[in-house]
């Protein structure tokens, strides 16, 4: 079924794709200029790197599957809001907050949920701060408003998705092991947020004993 209809739209499936390429190149843009913007007048990058993607076709169809979603172009974009996503990976806690609240205060993005896995991070320990805005493309013929999924997370919070995420699909593990295979993950992640925590509190230090000339850029950092 799916595949007759990829195959009875491929033009506007190709179409639809490039532009939510261009979403995500819009969106990386505005993390970049805030990036450098950030850099020139703190001495410092928040942003350690951006990894974007478009969704895979077999990874959209197994959501569309999952989520039970009518096959038409139109309720494929109202439905599956993370067919593009950038995940900004982040040096301090802070930043992400920092970040997020630069890029919704443009006056060209819309916010269309937040959810915050960092105040209350999911049962088996992921923490990320993912926002789904609308951002407008500027086509030939006119002005397309694409939804875009942004990430935003630690090194650490990074380094503990991307391993769970992997380890996820090794599913021949025993019951009686399963337990305790979920409990070290949540363990670990306990301790990836200790260590987000315990590191912005070296650099908040670092930035209080600075001297007279750095703590003026460090503090400005802080505020
Ligand atoms: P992939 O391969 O990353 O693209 P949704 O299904 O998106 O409509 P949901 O589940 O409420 O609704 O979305 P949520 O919670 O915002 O999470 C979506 C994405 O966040 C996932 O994408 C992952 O990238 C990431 N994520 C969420 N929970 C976890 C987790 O427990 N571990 C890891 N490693 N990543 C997580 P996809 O679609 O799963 O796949």
């Amino acid at each position: 079924e799916f595949l007759d209809f990829v195959n009875k739209n491929m033009k506007p499936i190709e179409k639809q794709m490039s532009y939510y390429q261009c979403a995500i190149m819009e969106v990386e843009t505005k993390f970049k200029v805030l990036n450098e913007q950030y850099s020139l007048e703190y001495d410092r990058n928040p942003i350690e790197d951006i990894k974007s993607r478009v969704k895979s076709m077999e990874s959209l169809i197994k959501k569309i599957r999952k989520k039970d979603i009518p096959l038409t172009l139109s309720s494929i974009e109202e439905n599956i809001h993370d067919i593009a996503g950038v995940r900004v990976i982040c040096s301090f806690p802070d930043d992400i907050y920092m970040l997020a609240d630069c890029l919704l205060s443009q006056d060209d993005i819309t916010l269309l949920e937040k959810k915050d896995y960092i105040k209350n991070p999911k049962p088996g320990g992921y923490r990320s701060l993912h926002l789904i805005v609308s951002v407008p493309i500027f086509l030939q013929d006119g002005k397309r408003n694409m939804t875009v999924e942004v990430q935003l997370r630690t090194i650490a919070m990074d380094f503990w998705a991307s391993l769970e995420h992997k380890l996820r699909y090794k599913k021949d593990i025993p019951a009686d092991k399963a337990k305790y295979l979920e409990d070290e993950m949540l363990a670990c992640a306990q301790i990836s947020a200790g260590l987000d925590m315990r590191m912005q509190n070296v650099r908040d230090v670092i930035a209080e004993n600075a001297k007279p000339d750095e703590q003026s850029l460090l503090l400005k950092d802080l505020s």
